[in-house]
């Protein structure tokens, strides 16, 4: 996993020597602050979610005073932990459990609806695998909406997972309506009593009027519980622009980043919550079904911050 933040980490390392082994007046404080701005950025942190780490940082430094004779390293990393959290914080701030959200919705006696977006080859249908296994651990049942009725082959990739994990798969032709999909998908869950429905979708550029059209008739007429964003974050800060995106036309809940057992240099995780002001839900850590972490803020500062 430490090879995802390697690079920002090894920097993180060299700014956290640097401001501890001498007192700095505020004015010295600047230049190192902005190249530590710059490092993140480099590592693909969003420009502005870097400089408002950068400003936290400012003010958590000048109030510590360097007492002589006395490592100031754990107070600096303190400071560098608490500015990294400050845009991490909408997470926890609306952090919601999925597994409650879920029963909520049950016991209003209807399934939850969840819909998988986001471009080509990030892990859409991956992750919603992931997803149900876990839901099954819960003791939830799921159905399958085959909404990707546009690339070859996505059918019968679901139709493995589903095949895989026990579940029902509801399909059409590919070339078909892929909102006529997922509104079968919960008429079937409605009729069966089952609790979860997840809308497979098509990759689809964010730029690409047409395609972001079709989604908008799925989304208006399947009315989902959960609009999940899927961001790779091999992309980088181009991730950033497709959640934004996505954000702004098609309207996105929450977040799941996937492949951060990638070389990645990361930023991207620290900074797409703040972007988009949307929680990261979950991380994908690998391609097997157990390789979902539930986003933990915490994790990701002690990731970024070396030992
Ligand atoms: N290493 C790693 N690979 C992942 C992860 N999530 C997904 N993948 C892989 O990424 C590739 C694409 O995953 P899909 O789930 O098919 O992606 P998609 O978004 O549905 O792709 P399209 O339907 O083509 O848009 C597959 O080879 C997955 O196994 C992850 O967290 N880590
Ligand atoms: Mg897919």
């Amino acid at each position: 996993m430490s090879k995802l933040f390697g690079r920002l980490q090894q920097g993180m390392k060299s700014f956290i020597k640097r401001i501890s082994t001498k007192e700095l007046s505020e004015k010295d404080l600047k230049p190192i602050i902005d190249e530590l701005v710059d490092l993140m950025v480099q590592n693909e942190v969003g420009i502005s979610t870097a400089e408002l780490i950068g400003v936290n940082l400012r003010n958590e430094l000048v109030t510590l005073e360097h007492t002589r004779f006395k490592d100031a390293r754990p107070r600096v990393k303190e400071a560098l932990r608490r500015s990294i959290l400050s845009v991490l914080d909408i997470n926890t701030d609306t952090q919601f459990d999925i597994i409650s959200e879920i029963k909520k919705v049950k016991a209003e006696g209807r399934p939850y609806i969840i819909c998988m977006l986001g471009i080509n080859g990030t892990g859409k249908t991956t992750t919603m695998a992931k997803l149900t296994k876990l839901f099954q651990k819960n003791k939830f049942s799921v159905v399958f909406a085959a909404a990707d009725t546009y690339r070859a082959g996505s059918i019968q990739q679901l139709g493995k997972h589903a095949e895989k994990l026990g579940v029902r798969m509801i399909a059409h032709d590919y070339g078909g309506d892929p909102a006529a999909v997922a509104i079968d998908a919960i008429d079937h869950a409605e009729s069966k009593g089952i609790d979860i429905v997840i809308i497979d979708t098509a990759g689809r550029m964010q730029n690409n009027v047409n395609l972001i059209r079709e989604l908008e008739k799925v989304i208006r007429l399947s009315e989902p519980d959960l609009k999940i964003f899927i961001g790779d974050a091999l992309a980088g800060n181009d991730v950033i622009r497709q959640a934004t995106q996505f954000n702004d036309d098609i309207g996105i809940d929450g977040i799941v980043m996937t492949k951060i057992d990638s070389d990645a240099k990361g930023g991207a995780v620290i900074s797409v919550a703040h972007a988009t002001q949307k929680p990261i839900l979950f991380l994908g850590n690998g391609q097997s079904y157990d390789h979902l972490i539930k986003f933990d803020p915490e994790f990701i500062v002690s990731q970024v911050i070396p030992n």
